[in-house]
């Protein structure tokens, strides 16, 4: 099956990652706007109690590549590679700045119209995600974060101010990104700091069920809006592989994918797996549970589902070999010998994409989207202005054919939008040297640069993937 005459050929970013200006037309803090960026940044965005503290010097989050102000040059952009779709994300604090406010910010609700404006002038569709890393920071200090009942009633508020506004002109959303990530990095996910937890799991898990209802109340208010309207979720993808054939092996990566899993079989299927009672009964978790909650994730399931996708994991049930577990996009993994790894230590896996894609398709026949994928690298700016980012084209040309091999295999995917279509900064390591685009942007770690933006050779490529809609790889 070749892809769809419509597939949806795009790329992606996030609020916090790209639009700077963190504190412009009313915005808030949100918690990424505290966090350090180089190797301290790890445990901050687990722990931030142990961590954090108030100067860490230069953040380039905070005026990343200002795509606040940029942002029709490098819609233009977009449209010249083609775009059909543009995922982006909302900051929540630039909506509601303390997250707990009465009344929406007009002005960083009239930022958002603009820029969908500026995409439809294109007919480029926006893919909008409601809450990237986000949370507004005084929900954290105010209130703990998402273990707290009271941000379940915060994103409703915030979620019916968006669906009331763009609902005609925002066709598809994604409830949260990477909803699997708070068990990682509990802080960035959820906002909340584990340290002084007695039992982190509970606070993990309540917090995971707050934003679970939370994505159901979002769907709930989206369909009563607009029935066009599609809503996603949101996983942090990658299959976990077995170590070795030994049956405890194959134990332990069948639990491993089950945790990620676990967050979609409530948003796709409506109910938690009962595998999870299992799960809270040896965490020693006891779920507060309101009622209604459960009829809310019965009745509001997603229309589709979407997932990052960089690598897949492998692991073992022996703790000997488990002590070389690396991290890699927050999630640990045994180095695979069958695979490169990229410049930060994440393992290279095309094929891994294909077996991905088909493992979630069998488990939810529901369509699939990808919306992050790509490979984050140092870049270089030659003096005429160009960078040759070969390695960037073959990477993305190994997992095209994956991708599509997957929807000859039988897999319904709706589209692809790769990660950092602009060079941003990082999320894991808060850097901008760790580039992901087809566009450079003129800027360094320390803030150095004129902005300006640069077309890589993978920025042709990819117009002409886009162009022969996937032929031309
Ligand atoms: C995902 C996040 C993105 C993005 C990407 C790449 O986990 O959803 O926000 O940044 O990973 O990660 P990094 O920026 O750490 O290279």
């Amino acid at each position: 099956m070749p892809l769809r005459g419509d597939f949806l050929w795009g790329g992606a970013i996030a609020a916090n990652q790209a639009e700077g200006a963190y504190q412009s037309g009313g915005k808030g803090m949100s918690l990424v706007d505290i966090l350090p960026s180089g190797i301290e940044r790890r445990n901050a965005l687990e722990n931030p109690g142990r961590t954090i503290k108030t100067d860490y010097g230069y953040y380039p989050s905070h005026e990343s590549i200002n795509f606040y102000e940029n942002y029709k040059e490098d819609i233009k952009l977009f449209a010249e590679m083609g775009f059909k779709i543009f995922r982006m994300s909302i900051s929540w604090p630039r909506i509601f700045p303390n997250g707990d406010d009465e009344k929406p910010n007009e002005a960083g609700l009239g930022f958002y119209d603009d820029v969908f404006d500026e995409l439809h002038k294109y007919g480029i569709e926006p893919l909008v995600t409601i809450n990237h890393f986000d949370t507004p920071l005084a929900l954290f200090e105010k209130y703990g974060g998402w273990k707290n009942r009271k941000l379940v009633d915060f994103y409703e508020r915030y979620a019916r101010v968006l669906f009331d506004r763009y609902g005609n002109k925002v066709k598809y959303w994604l409830t949260h990104n990477e909803i699997n990530m708070l068990l990682h990095i509990p802080f960035f996910g959820a906002a909340i700091d584990v340290s002084e937890s007695e039992n982190p799991d509970q606070d993990k898990y309540q917090s995971a069920h707050h934003q679970l209802v939370a994505s159901s109340i979002a769907t709930k208010i989206a369909n009563e809006t607009n029935t066009d309207i599609q809503i996603g979720c949101m996983l942090a993808a990658g299959e976990v592989y077995y170590n070795t054939p030994a049956p405890k092996d194959v134990y332990a990566a069948l639990k491993a994918n089950r945790e990620q899993y676990f967050f979609i079989d409530v948003q796709s299927r409506g109910y938690y797996p009962s595998y999870a009672w299992k799960l809270f009964d040896d965490l020693g978790i006891e779920l507060k549970i309101k009622d209604g909650d459960l009829e809310l994730l019965k009745e509001n399931t997603v229309d589709f589902i979407s997932f990052s996708y960089y690598s897949s994991r492998l692991v073992s049930a022996d703790p000997e070999v488990n002590r070389q577990l690396q991290g890699g996009n927050a999630f640990d993994s045994l180095r695979n010998p069958y695979l490169e790894a990229s410049d930060w230590g994440w393992q290279i896996d095309p094929l891994g994409l294909r077996i991905t894609m088909n493992q979630v398709y069998d488990r939810y026949q529901k369509p699939l989207f990808i919306v992050e994928n790509g490979l984050g690298a140092k870049d270089e700016l030659t003096e005429d202005g160009k960078v040759y980012d070969d390695y960037r084209i073959d990477y993305m040309k190994e997992h095209l054919v994956e991708m599509i091999n997957a929807v000859d295999d039988g897999v319904e995917l709706w589209g692809y939008t790769s990660w950092g279509c602009i060079d941003l900064v990082s999320a894991g390591t808060g850097e901008m040297k760790k580039r992901y685009g087809f566009i450079y942007v003129d800027r360094d770690n320390e803030g150095n640069g004129t902005d300006r933006r640069y077309k890589k050779k993978s920025f042709d490529w990819y117009r002409s993937v886009i162009n022969s809609n996937g032929k031309n790889l």
